[in-house]
């Protein structure tokens, strides 16, 4: 398709500064190797982006921050703005992930304000959506990932790039994965929704797969119509891993 793949890596609450070496790894890989089609990120720890920057910058690697306040600046102990991040060395910021969702309470509301902050800071949001096993099999999965795109996705979606990404909760970090069908599914909705809210860019916004991304699976997941790429969480730690699974696209 004419959307150039992306692949992004978190490493959530993983790495101190002997990470860096796993980066400069990965660097090596994709600078020796066949160059890959795919863009791209890595979204260390906030601390380890300024350090990374070093190790990236010539292998091409873009950076990302995990999460960002709504506000710019402030009385906000313990947070970190898009524009500290976007100092650091950041492109883009990973909004919404499950993980903040569950762990602090983010709404979708809360999430929207903070893809907000980071178009104004001109970094790249991706935007994560999915739905609970539960939801799942009570049948809502489309429904509640439908709510959560539209409550989650600012409107300037139509002036500015964004990404979404979609993560099942349940396939994350389980080692489970949904099945061909039900990505292909979930993806053809996302993307048709996406078009009917933003007629200008709805096509052209990249839509990733998340959730127990591995080696083994990312060749059959990534070829799958409207998966524009990966947020990879576990397998983004090993240098190899990663660098398998960006070479899958
Ligand atoms: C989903 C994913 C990365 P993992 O959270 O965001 O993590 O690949 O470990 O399931």
């Amino acid at each position: 398709s004419k959307i150039t793949p992306l692949i992004a890596g978190n490493w959530k609450m993983n790495g101190t500064t002997a990470a860096l070496d796993e980066l400069q790894a990965l660097a090596k890989l994709l600078t020796t190797g066949e160059a890959p089609r795919a863009m791209v990120v890595l979204c260390p720890p906030a601390t380890l982006l300024a350090p990374a920057c070093a190790k990236t910058a010539s292998a091409g690697i873009l950076l990302g921050g995990q999460d960002c306040h709504a506000a710019n600046s402030g009385a906000h102990t313990g947070d970190i703005s898009a524009a500290m991040l976007a100092d650091a060395g950041a492109q883009y910021v990973i909004v919404g992930h499950s993980e903040r969702r569950a762990d602090h309470g983010e709404t979708s509301q809360m999430v929207c304000a903070k893809a907000e902050a980071a178009l104004g800071a001109s970094l790249l949001p991706i935007i994560c959506v999915g739905e609970t096993e539960a939801e799942r099999d009570a049948g809502k999965a489309e429904t509640v990932v439908e709510a959560q795109l539209l409550a989650s996705i600012p409107s300037a979606a139509d002036q500015l790039e964004i990404v979404v990404a979609y993560e099942p909760v349940w396939a994350i970090g389980t080692g489970r994965t949904p099945d061909v069908a039900d990505i292909t599914q979930m993806h053809a909705r996302i993307r048709a929704i996406l078009t009917d809210q933003f007629p200008t860019r709805g096509n052209t916004i990249k839509i990733l797969y998340g959730g127990s991304l591995k080696p083994n699976n990312a060749r059959e997941i990534l070829g799958i119509e409207h998966v524009n790429g990966g947020l990879v969480g576990g397998a983004s730690l090993l240098a190899n891993d990663f660098y398998t699974i960006i070479s899958s696209v």
